[in-house]
């Protein structure tokens, strides 16, 4: 899901990282690719239509903050857009005083319901909570035995009894509290389409149950029409919150970003998959770093916005930019870098950083000795390292403490980081200024 909209939005982001200054066409123009690509994952008018809205006024009503490029900016806005847009903060499930905490399940047929019933009660066990399911679904026989099954893989208790869903519900909520259970999941029936008859069953199982949760089970894949159609159980029950299901499937992705707007409420879960553990609390922030595709950049950006020293940091991207970043701001950047905290939360924060490298740990103690040697280069050696000739090595090398192969090592490493960087064209001003002054830069280079 969301891999069409999230391939087009990094091409808006990739589009305006090119620029240097945004011009408002420039920002226009960036508006008007968002809004096709969410109206192409079928996302919902209004929704779209306010999402535009909130980021050209927020791109034109704010500063931008020095750490940031405008196409930072402009990535950064769009992210917190997406994440409003999916609810802001996340649900809290919070428990009643008095157990059992009662939630009930509603939804069309085929929401995947059932198959969340039994995923919630494993999640809350897992938290060290003692669920019970109960199967109110007395429309079709095969749905209890589908919620039965459910909480024997779960591993946790189940009722019901071939009355009606009402007194099933009421029953089930007795049962739980004389075992001393603390949750109770209702599950209850759904239907292809709302008719009045599921809302008078629902309503009438909501009166007697008094949940503490009554969640919507909304399928991320169904149309903008049938996500209508469930948007009006909000209306019959008093919803706490939505569960999206079938986030898994290849659907363009409307319907999630839609839900929090037609329903009015967060999304509490979501199901990502058909196995129970397929389960999690869902958090509109991560969501929106994986809409749009960058890992967690969007919180490195705003933890070196809270820590670096915003001077140094623009400094040392304007001499990236130009060409010119030498040994010295090597050395003051990687200062800033280690102030920011351990290099591991930073390392996991990267983009296109793989997910097995994220969990390595980093050799601080290399780092160290990187800065040792820096800091036994003198001034002009920083700046320049093409002089540090085989005598001026083994100097830098006895006055850090290291060895005259680790002095060239890094030299190496930081050549080829120069050249990688050239290449990423890493850095603000305009892509015009930065080629005309890096190529000024390797002319002097070679003159001396
Ligand atoms: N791929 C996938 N399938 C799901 C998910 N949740 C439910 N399903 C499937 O959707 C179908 C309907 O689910 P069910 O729980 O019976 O829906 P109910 O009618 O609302 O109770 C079943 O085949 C489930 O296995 C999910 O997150 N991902
Ligand atoms: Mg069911």
């Amino acid at each position: 899901m969301f891999d069409n909209l999230s391939a087009r939005l990094e091409g808006v982001a990739t589009k305006l990282k090119r620029k240097g200054r945004l011009s408002a066409a420039d920002i226009e123009a960036a508006l008007r690719e968002i809004r096709a690509a969410l109206l192409e994952a079928d996302v919902n008018l209004e929704v779209v239509r306010r999402f535009t809205d909130n980021i050209r006024e927020a791109a034109i009503g704010s500063t931008v903050s020095r750490a940031l490029t405008p196409a930072q900016h402009i990535i950064k806005l769009v992210d917190s857009e997406l994440r409003s847009t999916l609810g802001g903060d996340s649900f809290r499930l919070t428990f009643a005083s008095t157990p059992p905490t009662v939630i009930m399940l509603v939804g069309l047929q085929g929401s995947g319901k059932t198959t969340a019933a039994g995923k919630l009660a494993l999640w809350l066990r897992r938290q060290g909570r003692h669920p019970m399911l109960v199967g109110a679904d007395l429309a079709r026989p095969a749905a209890v035995e589908q919620l039965r099954i459910l909480a024997e893989t779960a591993q946790v208790d189940f009722f019901s009894e071939s009355s009606d869903p009402v007194s099933v519900a009421r029953e089930g909520i007795a049962r739980a509290r004389s075992l001393g259970r603390d949750v109770v999941i209702i599950d209850t029936a759904g239907r292809l389409a709302v008719d009045s008859e599921l809302m008078e069953e629902m309503r009438r199982i909501e009166a007697a149950a008094k949940p503490s949760y009554t969640f919507l089970v909304i399928d991320a894949m169904i149309g903008q029409d049938a996500l209508a159609t469930a948007g009006a159980f909000s209306e019959a029950v008093g919803l706490s919150g939505t569960i999206l299901t079938k986030l898994d499937g290849d659907a363009r992705g409307g319907a999630a970003l839609s839900v929090v707007a037609v329903t009015g409420k967060k999304i509490a879960f979501s199901s990502i998959g058909e196995k129970l553990e397929d389960f999690d609390a869902f958090h509109p922030d991560r969501m929106a770093n994986r809409i749009l595709g960058m890992g967690d950049v969007l919180s490195l950006i705003e933890k070196a916005e809270r820590q670096m020293d915003k001077h140094v940091a623009e400094k040392g991207a304007q001499k990236l930019a130009q060409g010119k970043f030498d040994l010295e701001d090597f050395l003051e950047q990687m200062q800033q870098v280690k102030r920011m905290g351990p290099l591991k939360g930073i390392m996991s924060m990267l983009p296109g950083v793989p997910r097995e490298l994220r969990d390595v740990d980093i050799d601080e103690r290399e780092l160290a000795r990187t800065e040792a040697i820096i800091s036994s280069m003198t001034r002009e050696e920083r700046r320049n390292p093409a002089i540090i000739d085989p005598s001026r090595r083994q100097r830098i090398a006895a006055g850090s403490g290291s060895t005259s192969m680790a002095v060239s090592n890094l030299l190496k490493q930081f050549k080829e980081m120069q050249k990688m960087m050239r290449q990423m064209g890493v850095g603000p001003p305009s892509a015009t200024k930065r080629s005309a002054s890096s190529r000024s830069a390797k002319k002097k280079g070679k003159r001396r």
